[in-house]
């Protein structure tokens, strides 16, 4: 090691595993990354190594720039100085909340799933609440609404996490870790090492597949009928943990059959429901009562008819909904051979403790709300949730909220976008690409004229690009902070260079996982000397506050100061943190069924309305959703693989190990791994189409065009078509040209895919489930 060498401890920012890694830095520059084995998170994957060549790249944006000529012209750009620019950004931000209201500018960020903005996100949100707008653009819809926001319809929390490390069983649901988070991979491979079984269920078979005990491939977006299948076959069993079901769920609530509505005593209290008893007499509960008082006594299925009321449990009503669902029904809509139904569902009876975990591939479809609902209410039967070896409330560090949803008055809170057409669903949270774009263009329910886009790359990732793109244009003010040119900074008023997350100080306050990794936080200062005129993202949100005059909200600007607040109920400060690299546990400690906890009011319970793990939702009735789980049918039924249609193939996506979204294609080191955007198909659907491995074809929808190269592969279902989504960018070093997203010579997959239908509940995108068609090159 010479002696400008350094090595430090860190943690690699640029995907959701934020791998312990150690630094190696020359002349302050990094020049490796290596995994840290004495990091209760150590690791790493190809783009964690070439950190180095991504920050040292030639094409970093260096200096602020602004735009001189109109935009739908090839911008032509002019270095401008970071005060000239904050300050006609805070000008104009000013501008807009006096003439037409703080909700017309949109903010947005990269996803936390794919960058380091975990850190500093927080930070933009603090800004635009201080600032009066409701109008975070994100991609929650389609990347992990159901599983975190959609579960709380039925657990009143997302979903907890998995308990791989003493589960027995566990399902790995339409996500692909081997590729997309090395951490839950690793932790997967090991609970196989202990023993463990594994089911996944993909339609494609990844390598997270060909690892797994049971590989289950169902059609697209036909989920919920294989789930509905397996509680059928769970209840026709036996198999469910019934004490489970009549303490801790509503499925011994009555139901009144005309109304749908929980029966309830006479002037009750809204904790108040009637169940039937085991003289089949209307019993009343209370579900702030400890539930031994009256659960020996009360039956789980039953019917109750007295003066005019008929009602039945929920238990009952599952049982009737379920019973469609027979394996053979299954395996028609589904594709799984019966046999397969049959192991699975007997390992769902016999092997416990259970714990399992879903991702994109039930995220993106739009039936993923009703998806997600019943896979939640599977699980319920087996009554794992919150124990040991199944999905378990972890503790958390607690540490002060940054983005305190307290500064943004709800009158403002309940001006989002969406937010009247999907009132429980993501707009909950944010408001999504479209939703933006039809604001931008359509001016209702107001004027939409500026977006503060911190990285993230609305062109390449969201459906319907063709809006987004309109959109775009047609703003009035566009300020795009990047750590290159993107296809958003061709639209941009004002371009401002980011610092890279290794360029960055930030601080993790518990990574992601198991008991063991929650527990741990770990600052890490900026360890490679940023280029040019690069500022961190949270400089330069700083920056704005002080123009703005938000001093108050930003501790005069002190990123320092900022931080020791962020610790604050930890006892900890930032110079402590400083002197452990590596970081700190605190200890936590992991308690179990914490809804069976004892409280003043009686039992903790479950943070529903009915305060039971909701089975029935008597809330998403009164919404005109459907209360009880069922099976809606993805896009691609009835096409699917009926070549009368113009698009029979199912045109679907995934992530590769390589790339994260839309970046990372300039780097020869990644680029190498797929130099082409690709699309992958079964050699049954090549034959039918006479197409080759290698050959370049066009791939069709009714939105448009793009151009690809064919793969062959067993691993893709017959009548699919797997693509990626994020193709752009050249390589110089491999000397490979970009690929134009906005036409169709380019491969922006996002071109194709449309957004008339949308998930009803949570305004999902088909993205793994729309229709497609391809031509070969003429
Ligand atoms: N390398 C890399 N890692 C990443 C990212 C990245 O871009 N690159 N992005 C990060 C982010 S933001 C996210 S959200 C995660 C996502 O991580 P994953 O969930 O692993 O993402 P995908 O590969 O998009 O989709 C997972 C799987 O869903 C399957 N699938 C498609 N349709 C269906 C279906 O109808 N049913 C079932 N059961 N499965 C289906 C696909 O075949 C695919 O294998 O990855 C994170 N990690
Ligand atoms: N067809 C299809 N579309 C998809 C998906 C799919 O599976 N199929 N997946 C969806 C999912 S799950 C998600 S989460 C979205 C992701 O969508 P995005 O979050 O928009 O995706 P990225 O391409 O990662 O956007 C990253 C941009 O931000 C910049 N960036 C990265 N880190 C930083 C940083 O720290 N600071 C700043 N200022 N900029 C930074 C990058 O250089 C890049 O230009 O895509 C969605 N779109
Ligand atoms: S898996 Fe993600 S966090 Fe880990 S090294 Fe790779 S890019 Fe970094
Ligand atoms: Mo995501």
């Amino acid at each position: 090691m010479n002696t400008s060498e350094k090595k430090r401890s860190g943690f690699c920012s640029q995907c959701v595993s934020k791998c312990g890694v150690i630094t190696i830095t020359e002349n302050d520059r990094l020049i490796k990354v290596i995994p840290d084995k004495n990091h209760p998170n150590g690791g790493i994957c190809p783009k964690g190594a070439s950190a180095p060549q991504i920050i040292n790249h030639p094409e970093r944006l260096l200096f602020p720039l602004k735009r001189t000529n109109p935009k739908g012209e090839e911008p032509i750009w002019k270095r401008i100085t970071w005060k000239e620019a904050i300050r006609t950004i805070a000008d104009k931000l000013k501008q807009i909340s006096s003439e037409t209201g703080s909700e017309s500018v949109s903010y947005t960020f990269p996803t936390v799933g794919a960058s380091g903005s975990f850190n500093w996100g927080p930070f933009l949100q603090r800004l635009m609440h201080v600032y009066g707008t409701p109008n975070y653009i994100s991609h929650t819809n389609v990347c992990q609404w159901a599983r975190d926001e959609g579960s709380k319809y039925t657990y009143g929390v997302g979903l907890p996490q998995p308990d791989f490390e003493h589960a027995n069983l566990i399902l790995i649901w339409g996500h692909n870790p081997a590729d997309t988070n090395l951490q839950t991979w690793k932790r997967l491979m090991e609970a196989k090492k202990r023993g463990s079984k594994l089911v996944v269920i993909d339609p494609r078979r990844t390598t997270t597949a060909a690892a797994a005990d049971l590989w289950i491939a169902p059609n697209h977006g036909t989920d919920s009928a294989l789930i509905l299948g397996c509680i059928n076959f769970l209840l026709q069993n036996n198999s469910f943990d019934d004490k489970f079901l009549l303490n801790w769920t509503n499925a011994p609530f009555l139901v009144d059959k005309h109304t749908g509505k929980f029966l309830r005593p006479e002037n009750y209290n809204p904790y108040e429901f009637l169940v039937i008893d085991k003289n089949q007499k209307p019993y009343k509960i209370d579900t702030r009562e400890d539930p031994k008082i009256w659960s020996e006594n009360i039956l789980l299925t039953g019917e109750y008819t007295n003066e005019g009321v008929s009602a039945e449990t929920v238990f009952s009503k599952l049982i009737k909904r379920a019973s469609f669902f027979t394996f053979e029904k299954v395996e028609k809509i589904t594709g799984i051979p019966y046999k397969k139904l049959v192991e699975f569902g007997e390992l769902l009876c016999d092997v416990k403790p259970i714990s399992y975990y879903s991702w994109n591939g039930l995220e993106q479809h739009v039936n993923s709300s009703s998806t997600n609902r019943a896979l939640c209410i599977l699980y319920s039967l087996t009554g794992y949730f919150d124990k040991q070896g199944g999905n378990i409330i972890l503790p958390s560090l607690s540490v002060n909220l940054i983005k305190d949803q307290k500064l943004i008055p709800r009158s403002q809170q309940q001006k989002r976008l969406g937010i009247e057409k999907r009132p429980l669903g993501a707009p909950k949270i944010s408001a999504s690409g479209y939703d933006f774009a039809d604001a931008v263009l359509n001016e209702t329910p107001y004027l939409m004229r500026a977006l503060l886009s911190f990285g993230s790359n609305m062109v390449t990732q969201n459906p319907g690009s063709g809006k987004i793109i309109e959109a775009l244009k047609k703003l009035e003010f566009h300020v795009h902070v990047d750590m290159f040119h993107s296809p958003m900074t061709r639209f941009a008023d004002i371009v401002l260079p980011a610092a890279h997350a290794w360029e960055s100080p930030s601080l993790l306050a518990g990574f992601e996982g198991s008991l063991q990794t929650v527990q741990h936080i770990q600052y890490k200062p900026a360890i490679s000397k940023a280029p040019g005129e690069t500022r961190p993202d949270l400089q330069i949100i700083m920056d704005l506050a002080l123009e703005m005059g938000y001093e108050d909200y930003f501790w005069n600007g002190d990123i320092e100061e900022a931080f020791n607040y962020y610790l604050q109920p930890l006892n900890l400060t930032l110079d402590k943190l400083r002197s452990q690299p590596v970081g700190i546990s605190i200890p936590l400690q992991v308690s179990y069924c914490k809804y069976s906890e004892k409280t003043n009011e009686g039992v903790s319970g479950f943070s529903t309305p009915t305060r039971k793990l909701e089975i029935y939702s008597e809330l998403l009735l009164q919404h005109g959703y459907d209360p009880l789980p069922q099976f809606e049918k993805p896009l691609t039924v009835p096409y699917y693989q009926d070549k009368s249609y113009d698009f029979p193939l199912v045109l679907s996506s995934n992530k590769l190990k390589s790339f994260c979204h839309s970046q990372h294609r300039n780097i020869a080191k990644l680029r190498k791994m797929h130099p082409d955007p690709f699309i992958e198909i079964h050699p049954q659907t090549a034959q039918m189409y006479k197409l080759n491995d290698g050959e370049w074809i066009q791939l069709a929808s009714p939105n448009g065009r793009i151009t690809a190269v064919t793969r062959i592969t067993q691993n893709i279902p017959v009548g699919a078509v797997y693509t990626q989504a994020g193709w752009w960018d050249k390589c110089d070093e491999l000397e490979l040209l970009g690929f134009d997203p906005f036409s169709a010579e380019g491969s922006n997959v996002n071109q194709l895919v449309g957004i008339e239908h949308l998930d009803p509940l949570s305004g999902s995108e088909p993205l793994k489930s729309y229709r497609c068609q391809i031509y070969k090159m003429s």
